[in-house]
């Protein structure tokens, strides 16, 4: 287990005044900051990064969502990673998210949920190395 995970405060968050408040709450959740910029994708990047979910109806909106403005993208260190940080921001639906988690106070619908989180080890590493190189990487 790698003990890493990847996120990004997305644009809907980003632009609510939310990142502030979402690194706070990872912060006190115990994950260490490995790595971590404010960017902007274009749509040809986010499609990059969302590649796995080209078939899906969805992906237009989503990658068209993903470019509109600047995210926070961060590398996460934790034992479970992966698995506690998904349970910190909550179902991907934020009607459907537990009270007090990330997407439950801070997203808006399930297109605009306020934060990515990796589902895999295997995700986290291929995604972390998506927007940071080695030497950015403590
Ligand atoms: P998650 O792992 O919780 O980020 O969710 P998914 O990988 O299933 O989906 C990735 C992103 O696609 C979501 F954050 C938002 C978008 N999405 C939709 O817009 N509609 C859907 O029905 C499902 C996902």
């Amino acid at each position: 287990m790698s003990n890493r995970t990847f996120t990004m405060i997305k644009p809907d968050a980003m632009r609510n005044g939310h990142a502030g408040a979402i690194l706070d709450k990872i912060i006190k959740a115990g994950f260490r900051v490995v790595a971590l910029k404010q960017t902007k994708l274009s749509q040809e990047k986010a499609g990059e990064f969302y590649a796995v979910h080209k078939e899906r109806p969805f992906y237009g909106e989503l990658t068209e969502f993903m470019s509109s403005g600047a995210i926070i993208a961060a590398i996460l260190e934790k034992e479970n990673a992966v698995a506690d940080f998904r349970t910190l921001i909550g179902a991907t639906d934020p009607s459907k998210a537990d009270e007090g988690t990330i997407r439950k106070l801070f997203a808006t619908s399930v297109g605009e949920n306020a934060v990515h989180g990796s589902d895999s080890d295997e995700n986290a590493k291929i995604e972390g190395d998506f927007f940071f190189s080695g030497l950015e990487q403590y």
